[in-house]
């Protein structure tokens, strides 16, 4: 085992892009600090997520991080959307540059902390036997990290090969010549299939919910506008954080009813051509806030559809409907559309026939069944509270956060949990969080949890916890602006609701990135309010 400190400031799980900035900057602040990670390497969701296309649907020169000047300058992005393996070089290089990997153990899953109320300390307990005690315990678990699987019964059963698309295996599958079939249409699904496609002697694609997906235009980027970012990234930087998702788009001024159809169809042409995610939902100010509104976008991107896919009986299934645009995460794609023109690729609605079983030899639905080589499982996440939960956490009074978030999770500003003093969730639920370019919010909330660790200090506070009422208020709030929009009409991880049995809470704080930073900006500077500091 390797040897660690029993007594240190703070320990951190996960080293994906969370978890490298925290100890990297805790690390600066003179604090000591340990990182533990699950994986044989730094990288997090872009360690794991191996599967052929997969790629950040945020632009490589907003997506990555922006502390340190000289990096941002000295980095050199190929795409304008990375692929996943640059994504991975990029998190080692950063890595080797600041010397983080001294600090984390590999290999190493935290399987419990447990709140010490009189030492003042967190008790962690990783499953290779390490006992730390840490002054604050930092949450980087990521979001989107542990994998779901369908809910059908037999995936033991099926005698041939099985994907996650999550927990592809490092270097690669070859799937030539094969009957492959894929569940999920979600963005690993639509990222992936026209690759499997390729390969496949014939492919079977299983979709439960059609997806919005906007095409990417991914190039090679500019270098004259890398050059022109690069001349004035921070002004750039600035724009993202002062924006809804955080990346920065005009701020609308129309509503899309105000408008004339010609207008309206010109503005939605010149924001697809983007191929950006949130260009098109920022067209005008109310796609978000009004069904009527939003179907004119819903409708001219299954325009698209119908303009892509050649059989008009795939392009109907093809075409999302029964819930608004961006209500669930749109996607961006490589020609996936496309990928059913081929005549070896198939489409099963399974709106139409349901999904019974997994079978030795295949899928079985209710219209038959398919015989398959391999299978692709595209399925998606636990998303926002998964990977929290998958850690057994207890805090004041042995109180568990499993209890705590049984109907649901109650968060101060999406990083601290009332009964869990000195615990901070990165990018947690009641954040912009999945809602946001991630790395915007993963650095907002580790400068921000720097800050009041710095404050503490200041101040002589060992302690610092969510107040019960300041959690309840923003808890609501959450809740309350999630409700003014068309969100919660998406049976959307979001939500919870592509796992059975978890709580239906809106997870994100879907207020925006800019004026979420507002408030904890004010917050701070108020002498943190709704904390206790003791
Ligand atoms: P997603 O977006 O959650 O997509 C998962 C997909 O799998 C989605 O189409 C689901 O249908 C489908 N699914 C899940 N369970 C089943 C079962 N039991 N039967 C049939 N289909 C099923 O995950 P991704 O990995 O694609 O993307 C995650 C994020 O990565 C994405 O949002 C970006 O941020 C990048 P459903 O829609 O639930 O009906």
């Amino acid at each position: 085992m390797d040897s660690v400190a029993g007594e240190i400031d703070a320990v951190v799980v996960g080293a994906g892009f969370a978890g490298l900035y925290a100890l990297h900057k805790l690390r600066a602040q003179g604090l000591s600090v340990k990182v533990f990670e699950a994986a044989d390497d730094v990288g997090g969701t872009w360690y794991w997520n191996k599967y052929p296309g997969a790629r950040c649907d945020v632009e490589s020169m907003h997506y990555s991080y922006s502390f340190d000047p000289a990096l941002e300058q000295e980095w050199e992005w190929t795409e304008k959307y990375a692929s996943q393996p640059e994504i991975l070089a990029y998190l080692r290089h950063v890595a080797d540059r600041y010397d983080l990997r001294r600090d984390v153990v590999f290999e190493t899953r935290v399987t419990r902390a447990a709140y010490d109320e009189a030492a003042g300390r967190w008790r962690v307990s990783t499953d290779r036997g390490h006992e730390l005690s840490a002054r604050y315990c930092v949450m980087a678990v990521g979001c989107l990290s542990v994998p779901k699987f369908p809910e059908v019964p037999g995936l033991d059963e099926f005698t041939g090969p099985w994907y996650h698309t999550a927990r592809w295996p490092e270097g690669g599958v070859d799937l030539t010549g094969q009957r492959v079939g894929v569940i999920g249409t979600g963005s690993s699904g639509i990222q992936a299939i026209p690759l499997l496609a390729e390969q496949a002697r014939e492919l079977t694609v299983f979709q439960r919910t059609p997806n919005y997906s906007l095409a990417a235009f991914n190039r090679p980027l500019d270098p004259a506008r890398v050059a022109e970012i690069k001349a004035d990234y921070r002004a750039v930087r600035d724009a993202d954080r002062n924006s809804i998702f955080g990346i920065a788009v005009e701020w609308p001024t129309q509503s899309a009813l105000e408008v004339s159809d010609d207008e309206r169809r010109a503005m939605y042409e010149e924001r697809w051509n983007r191929g950006h995610l949130n260009g098109l939902v920022q067209s005008y100010t109310d796609l978000i806030f009004n069904e009527e509104a939003n179907e004119t976008a819903a409708e001219f991107i299954r325009e698209q559809v119908r303009s892509k896919v050649a059989d008009p009986e795939t392009a109907r299934k093809l075409e999302p409907r029964g819930y608004p645009f961006s209500t669930k995460r749109p996607c961006l794609d490589t020609g996936y559309y496309e990928t059913f023109n081929h005549e070896h690729v198939h489409l099963v609605d399974l709106r139409e026939e349901d999904l019974v079983e997994i079978t030795a030899t295949g899928v079985r639905t209710t219209a038959g069944e398919y015989e398959f080589d391999s299978l692709v499982l595209a399925t998606g996440f636990d998303a926002m509270t998964g990977a929290l939960l998958a850690v057994d956490i207890t805090g004041r009074d042995g109180v568990t956060l499993r209890d705590k978030w049984r109907d649901g999770p109650q968060s101060y500003l999406g990083i601290a949990v009332s009964g869990f003093p000195n615990l901070f969730t990165i990018t947690g639920p009641g954040s912009p969080s999945v809602l946001s370019n991630m790395v915007v919010s993963i650095e907002q909330h580790v400068d921000w949890i720097s800050d009041l660790v710095a404050h503490m200090d200041r101040h002589g506070s060992a302690v610092v916890e969510a107040t019960e009422t300041a959690e309840k208020e923003w808890t609501a709030h959450v809740r309350e602006v999630s409700e003014m929009t068309l969100f919660p009409k998406a049976d959307s991880y979001y939500l919870g609701a592509n796992v059975p049995g978890k709580a239906r809470v809106f997870m994100p704080y879907v207020g925006g990135v800019a004026p979420y930073r507002q408030k904890c900006d004010s917050v701070a500077e108020a002498g943190y309010t709704g904390f206790d500091l003791r």
